[in-house]
């Protein structure tokens, strides 16, 4: 699959569950920006038919190649990074999965239902990547559990594989040139950021800023037809800064990550 087509159909799939991305694209268009990609995001579960060494050939086949890896201890994740170095302008993709045998017992008997349910053939093509939950939804108790525990386990429960979030690079607007302004700019518009850690993550002294929306909110049916509205995907926005060698940082801050994360938080 062409990473054009790739990112297309997944950005398709991706303003269904987060109608606001597409509206803040389009209130960026209408200060005459164009809108570019700095990176996309995935979340999985390791041990897994779909876990990230399954899931990582399908970005290898695109023209991708991995040059980062991160680990968040206290969310019990791992992740990598990936860049096309013949394609410059193509997004960068953020990869994450979830260390299930670090949660608690309960929670791991949850999650093994649904990893039990994914097809060990899952991974065919990169269209795996927009393919959702490949397993029946969970009771909302079970929903319950395990937010108290790992609100990624949550999201990825009910949300499972597609896109995140996709980011906004502040680098190539024209008109927005601190991330300060883009903040402002849907404050305004009455968009609610992620507060976690303060508005914007990072600072040019680790060359990457970083804020984002709070994920949308759609209804969701659990097993026991118990309906629930729950956190669907969010926007990010992200501005670099060059290092010390002149070039402009392209990798990620484990530190920024940590409190992006919280952006599909339930409340
Ligand atoms: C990924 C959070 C990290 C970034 O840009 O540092 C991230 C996620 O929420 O799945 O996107
Ligand atoms: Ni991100």
């Amino acid at each position: 699959m062409q990473a054009s087509e790739f990112f297309d159909s997944l950005w398709q799939q991706y303003i269904k569950v987060t109608p606001q991305a597409n509206r803040i694209q389009a209130l960026f268009k209408s200060h005459g920006e164009s809108v570019l990609n700095d990176h996309v995001a995935f979340r999985t579960f390791a041990n897994s038919p779909v876990s990230l060494a399954k899931l990582e050939p399908q970005l290898i086949s695109m023209g991708y190649q991995a040059y980062g890896a991160f680990r968040f201890e206290n969310k019990h994740l791992v992740a990598r990074c990936y860049k096309h170095p013949e394609h410059d302008e193509l997004p960068k993709v953020f990869l994450s999965e979830l260390l299930v045998n670090e949660l608690p017992d309960n929670c791991q008997a949850i999650i093994q239902t649904m990893i039990k349910q994914i097809p060990v053939d899952a991974v065919q093509s990169p269209a795996v990547f927009w393919s959702g939950t490949l397993w029946q939804p969970l009771s909302f108790n079970d929903y319950q559990t395990l937010t108290e525990h790992s609100e990624y386990a949550a999201w990825l429960s009910t949300m499972g594989l597609q896109a995140n979030h996709f980011t906004v690079s502040i680098n190539l607007l024209e008109g927005f040139t601190s991330i300060e302004q883009v903040n402002q700019l849907l404050l305004d518009e009455g968009y609610r950021l992620n507060e976690v850690g303060g508005l914007v993550k990072g600072s040019p002294s680790v060359y990457l800023e970083q804020s984002s929306t709070m994920a949308d909110k759609i209804e969701y049916t659990f097993s026991d037809a118990k309906t629930s509205t729950i956190p669907s995907c969010f926007y990010e926005f992200a501005r670099r800064h060059k290092t010390p060698d002149g070039v402009l940082f392209d990798s990620f801050i484990e530190g920024n990550a940590d409190k992006i994360f919280d952006s599909t938080n339930s409340n």
